[in-house]
């Protein structure tokens, strides 16, 4: 015997999309940003795990805190570091990606007004689907190395 759904609430499922978006599969965990002095561009980073059977691709992120955010990675030729625009970064299916220092990163341009460490700033990441993550990024002084180790675990 087969069962039906009823007939209401089909179309709710319907009308909503019955696929799950991309951010509905994606978790962020150490979310952190690397505050530098004055009106220095600051670099946000943060591991995002992905549970779902299918690839998704992070294609960059906005703020209300800052004027614009790019997606960067940096990288190291003949002793110089330099970095470069990234289009997508794609989390692989039931795997993670970490944005870190020396890698990928999203870079935050034009503050609105000063972020200090200790301040939480929210991101909103966005996906290649068009959904999107808020997610709150803690800001750290600009000597830190990763996001820290809150004491009020996870
Ligand atoms: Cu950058």
């Amino acid at each position: 015997m087969k069962y039906r759904l009823p007939l209401v609430l089909a179309s709710l499922l319907l009308a909503g999309g019955v696929q799950a978006s991309a951010a509905d599969h994606v978790h962020a965990s150490h979310a952190w940003i690397r505050v530098l002095p004055g009106d220095l561009p600051a670099g946000a980073y943060v591991t995002l795990h992905n549970d779902s059977a299918q690839p998704v691709a992070l294609t960059g992120a906005s703020s209300a805190a800052y004027a614009e955010v790019m997606l960067h990675q940096s990288s190291t030729a003949g002793g110089m570091s330099r970095m470069s625009m990234v289009d997508t970064l794609t989390v692989p299916a039931h795997g993670d990606v970490a944005l870190a220092p020396a890698g990928y990163h999203l870079m935050l341009m034009k503050a609105k007004t000063p972020v200090k460490p200790g301040d939480t700033v929210r991101l909103t990441l966005t996906f290649s689907d068009g959904s999107t993550l808020a997610t709150d990024f803690l800001a750290r002084p600009a000597n830190a190395i990763d996001a820290g180790e809150p004491h009020a675990g996870h």
